[in-house]
């Protein structure tokens, strides 16, 4: 028998609140030990890791671990939003009864962590001092090693985060029990995960995974979905699957805040950790804050303020190189202690290797072995073109070690929010840039926002798969308060931020070439945001939004195609007229979406007929 208060004690773990909890989901997974975690535990725990044959090494001061083959994603279907309210069904959270999901998860949960260490991490998801920081506290529990060494580089972990809490109950509870990863039926009729956020209770539960999508409950779920939920019942904030980054006008001293969300694959890392084009380096500087969530609140002085909760940046490797994002490659080098998972992994170098990192594969395949452990040199012809990384295979860093990170990115009071884009993958239709400057048009572009499936088959040509604010994995309440909460927020605002939806990805179609170059040349279309923001352009107004004129956008040391600038500042009214009958149908699922919302979807429509 381990006394857990012993436990505790020894560690400094103070909260009564914190160690009751400890001490009742102790009774229930039965581990054979219990260890609170510190963010400078992180050495001795990589070592535990590597004797136990967990993670290896990968280069200096860099280790690769792998999840087992069928747990590499997050699971949709599987992750539940709970509560004791009906009426908190929404279309997107997959909403079930508390009572019944609890007691659900409990039987899963009961004697899984026998013959495991029970970790305890307590964290706070806003750096220390934040006004939001009585939402951000909260204890992990895990039987996972690998999952603490992921929590230490993506949360602040500390028992001070928890100690003093001004009311010692509001912790986030934050359940996971990894289960027999070999027997849950992952994918069939008697899948056993379960992915659930308790959000009326502040209580997360999940069970049978060990890949971060699914277990680092403090990004993914608490930073999300219960952030989001708190955010509403409290009035006071949005928790957003965001990036946010600044940028730096070295010849005016002015600095701007741009935050926005994009569903998955339309390069949201990628736009977070850009760096000036060479042209406009001397002028400009572009700062990292993260990459992945903002919680976004209203200052008493009129402002709206944004932060990222995260400590660290969980990346798609995938594609990730020098041209791609030079800044992440930074951020892995060797001395940063980052970790790779599901990539391929040489076992006599100790590389590391994914699809995109270089043209082609290392060309020796000896020591190399795939995301599953299975030798390169001994495919068969079959499996030859299989890829050697999973497409979902991950870096883990800490934001200090990306070279761009915003001096202040830890800054208590978080930053002035200048404008919020949204930016989906968009072959057509989509020009490069719109700027909205009216609050509900803003939000009903944020709620319209969407992706081309990634399949043919998944819809009707032309439609997006529609994933509001990028957070249709995350929403945690009904869509239609969603929506008023958003009105709510940002109309508390004295200067508003300006909205603005973006797309790189428009292509020619006859031979279907990327219009626009993309990456770092990204920063020509904000820096023109911020311009008309200022006042200092008018754009060319159209009925979807503001429009650069084609001399307003800054392209010193850009060669481009002038027919294609033509097309990226150009609307395709009929595509549009097209889109309107989409977005219809989409907003129609959502019961009490604000007449605002309604309103800005017959302006925009009308102004396309006219
Ligand atoms: C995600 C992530 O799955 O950020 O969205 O990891
Ligand atoms: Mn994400």
């Amino acid at each position: 028998m381990i006394d857990v208060d012993d436990v505790l004690e020894s560690a400094q773990l103070k909260n009564e609140k914190v160690r009751e909890y400890v001490r009742y989901w102790a009774g229930i997974t039965d581990p054979d030990n219990i260890e609170v975690v510190s963010g400078a535990d992180d050495a001795r725990l990589i070592q535990e890791s590597l004797d136990a044959g967990e993670i290896a090494p990968a280069g200096e001061g860099l280790y690769y671990s792998r999840s087992y083959y069928k747990d590499t994603a997050r699971s949709e279907e599987r992750t539940i939003v709970a509560t004791s309210n009906p009426a908190d069904k929404g279309v997107y959270n997959n909403w079930r009864p508390a009572a019944e999901m609890k007691a659900k998860l409990t039987g899963l949960m009961r004697g899984a962590s026998a013959g495991k260490t029970m970790y305890v991490i307590p964290y706070l998801m806003a750096p220390p001092g934040s006004p939001l920081e009585k939402y951000a506290a909260g204890v992990q529990l895990t039987d996972n090693r690998s999952v603490v060494l992921h929590m230490i580089r993506m949360a602040r972990v500390n028992v001070e985060h928890i100690n003093n809490l001004e009311d010692p109950g509001s912790f986030v509870r934050a359940v996971h029990v990894t289960g027999d990863l070999e027997n849950l039926g992952q994918g069939t009729p008697e899948d056993k995960r379960y992915f659930v956020t308790v959000a009326d209770e502040r209580t997360i539960l999940h069970f049978g995974s060990s890949y971060g999508g699914n277990a680092l409950l403090g990004k993914i779920a608490h930073g999300l979905r219960q952030s989001s939920y708190d955010g509403w019942r409290s009035g006071v904030f949005l928790g957003e699957q965001f990036m946010l980054l600044g940028i730096v006008d070295k010849q005016t001293g002015k600095r701007y805040h741009i935050c926005g969300g994009f569903p998955s694959a339309s390069g949201k890392t990628n736009l977070a950790m850009m760096l000036a084009p060479d042209a406009l380096g001397d002028r400009y500087y572009v700062e990292f804050y993260g990459d992945d969530i903002a919680w976004l609140w209203v200052t008493e002085d009129g402002r709206l303020y944004g932060m990222n909760p995260e400590f660290g940046v969980f990346g798609v490797a995938r594609d990730t190189n020098e041209t791609t994002n030079p800044t992440a490659m930074d951020s892995i080098a060797p001395g940063t202690r980052a970790i790779f998972t599901n990539v391929a992994y040489n076992v006599k170098t100790h590389e590391v290797w994914w699809e995109g990192r270089t043209p082609e594969p290392p060309a020796d395949l000896d020591g190399w072995l795939d995301w599953k452990g299975n030798p390169i040199a001994d495919r068969s012809a079959v499996e030859a073109d299989d890829p050697w990384a999973h497409p979902n295979s991950r870096f883990t860093t800490t934001l200090s070690n990306v070279p761009n990170v915003a001096s202040d990115y830890a800054d208590a009071h978080g930053v002035p929010i200048d404008a919020i884009i949204f930016g989906g993958r968009t072959r057509d239709r989509e020009p490069l840039i719109r700027a909205i400057t009216d609050v509900a048009e803003g939000v009903y572009d944020g709620l319209t926002l969407g992706a081309e499936a990634t399949f043919a088959a998944e819809g009707v040509d032309g439609q997006l798969r529609y994933d509001p604010m990028s957070m249709r994995p995350f929403m945690s309440y009904p869509e239609g308060p969603y929506a008023a909460h958003w009105l709510d927020v940002i109309n508390r605002a004295v200067e508003r931020p300006i909205f603005a939806h973006v797309n790189w990805f428009q292509r020619d179609p006859e031979d279907g070439h990327f219009l626009w170059p993309g990456y770092r040349e990204n920063l020509r279309a904000l820096l023109w945001l911020m311009q008309l923001k200022n006042g200092e352009v008018a754009g060319v107004e159209t009925p979807v939004g503001i429009l650069p004129a084609k001399d307003e956008l800054n392209l010193d040391g850009l060669q481009i195609d002038p027919a294609d600038l033509d097309t990226l500042l150009t609307i395709d009214t009929a595509r549009w007229q097209q889109e309107m009958g989409f977005r219809e149908r989409h907003l129609a699922q959502f019961p009490g979406l604000p007449e605002e919302i309604w309103a800005a979807h017959r302006r925009v429509s009308a102004a396309l007929h006219d």
